[in-house]
């Protein structure tokens, strides 16, 4: 699943995202993309989960 993550500027935004999504499943793959301001995730768990993971971590989000 593919998100489009606007706000994300620097390293600690990546560092924070990728941390955010793990907490929801830690075997989470995550792949950032800071110039594209996209996240990439291969996970079991729903699309939902990891977009609420990453709005509480003050990321607003839209699925791509
Ligand atoms: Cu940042």
């Amino acid at each position: 699943m593919k998100f489009n993550v606007p706000d994300m500027t620097c390293g600690h935004c990546v560092a924070t995202v990728t941390r955010a999504v793990r907490a929801a499943d830690p075997a989470a793959d995550v792949k950032v993309d800071l110039a594209g301001k996209t996240v990439t995730v291969e996970t079991a768990i729903p699309a939902a989960a990891v977009a609420k993971a990453l709005d509480d971590a003050g990321y607003s989000n839209t699925a791509l």
